[in-house]
This record gives C-alpha cells, structure tokens and sequence, in this order.
C-alpha cells in the first residue's frame, strides 16, 4: 500500500497527479503546513527535512522525501512517464532537474515577496519576480519547440512543472503572455488524472488564467 503525506500544494500536487496518472491505490495523509503540522515528531521520522510531500510504499518498506525522488521512483517502478530510450530518459531528468533546482526554489520566494508580502522587501520582490519572468521565458521558448518538456511525450518533468504554473498569478506572471507555455497548461490541466491529483488533500478547481 501506498501513504501520500501531502498538502495543497504545488510540491504537494506533484505527487497526487503522478498516482492519479498511474491509477494507482493510495491512501492520503493530509499534513496542515500552515499549522505547522510538517514538524511534528511522528512526521519527521518520515520526511527528515521536514516537508510535504513524502511517500510511504509499505509493500517495498521504503520511505522518501523530495518530490523529485518520489517522481522517479513512482515512474521507475512502474514504466511510465519517464521515456526507455537514452535520450529521452536523460531530457526528462533535465528537465525535472531544471524544476527541482530553478522553478520550485525560485518561484517559492515569488510566493513569499511578491503574492504574500508585496512592499515589505522591494529588492527581494523585484529579484524573484525578475527571476520568475525569466524561467518562464525558458519554458515557453522549450515548449515553442516542442510539445512537452522533454520533447514528443509528456513526461514527469510536465507533472513536476506544471502545479507550480497553475500559481502564476501568485508571482505576478500573466500567462498570456507565454503562448507556448499557456498552449501547454491548458492541456495537461485537461486531464483527468491532472484534474484528480489537484484536489488531493482538499478540494481544489484548477485555475485556468
Ligand atoms: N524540494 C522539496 C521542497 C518541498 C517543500 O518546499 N514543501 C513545502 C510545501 S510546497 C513545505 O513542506 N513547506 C513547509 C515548510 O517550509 O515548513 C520537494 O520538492 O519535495
């Protein structure tokens, strides 16, 4: 059996998605970050940094945290969204590598500055929103020249990316502006599974920008 300790969240999201995408079994252990309920003893022993999201496979007796990790393992174990062949197999950990160390750190201080304290710290508003506007010029000219991610397939570096360009408005980002990247959201936010995962822990409508 599978456990899902999560939150809404786009970190959080990344995971229900790829579970609903595999149609898989889980159960889902809602943990409120906003009560502080990630530093709770018990969790921690689950989650040794402390966040959401982390993935019990009780079957296989291992544990992990980080949402990169339980995307590759989710997606190693069971032969999907993540290419067999050489290329595209190593396209997708770039790409997911690029979410993991650019969009998710990046565009979470663009939460922080620029959507819940807007005027507090002007030189931290401006950097991260700068730095939003500019990895979404990545994705959208990525997605100018191909059709996902990593290339021809939709792939775990979409279902990694993807939660957190549904926040855009919290970094200030209009995706109108981005055809390519829009083009993209909008049909992956069509998917069942995607439509799924995002109410994963509570319910939840996608924002369509
Ligand atoms: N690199 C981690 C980041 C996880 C992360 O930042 N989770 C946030 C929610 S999106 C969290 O648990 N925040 C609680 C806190 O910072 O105390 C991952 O991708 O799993």
């Amino acid at each position: 059996m599978l456990e899902l300790y999560t939150w809404s969240t786009p970190n959080g999201r990344k995971i229900s998605i790829m579970l609903e995408e595999l149609g898989l079994a889980y159960d889902v252990h809602p943990v409120d970050i906003t009560r502080g309920a990630q530093f709770d003893r018990d969790f921690l022993r689950i989650s040794p940094n402390n966040k959401i999201p982390a993935l019990v496979d009780r079957d296989r007796d291992i544990t992990l945290m980080e949402s990169g990790a339980i995307l590759l393992y989710l997606a190693e174990r069971h032969e999907r969204l993540l290419p067999g062949d050489e290329h595209g197999r190593w396209k997708t950990i770039e790409w997911l590598m690029w979410q993991m160390g650019g969009v998710g750190p990046m565009l979470g201080q663009a939460h922080h500055f620029v959507h819940f304290n807007p005027g507090k710290a002007p030189y931290a508003e401006q950097r991260y929103h700068k730095e939003a506007q500019r990895l979404y010029g990545v994705l959208d000219r990525r997605l100018g020249e191909h059709p996902y991610l990593a290339g021809e397939q939709y792939t775990i570096a979409d279902i990694a990316t993807w939660p957190w360009v549904a926040r855009c408005q919290w970094q200030g980002i209009a995706l109108a502006d981005y055809p390519h990247a829009l083009r993209w959201y909008l049909q992956i936010a069509d998917r069942p599974a995607v439509r799924r995962g995002y109410g994963v822990p509570n319910p939840a409508e996608i924002p369509l920008p």
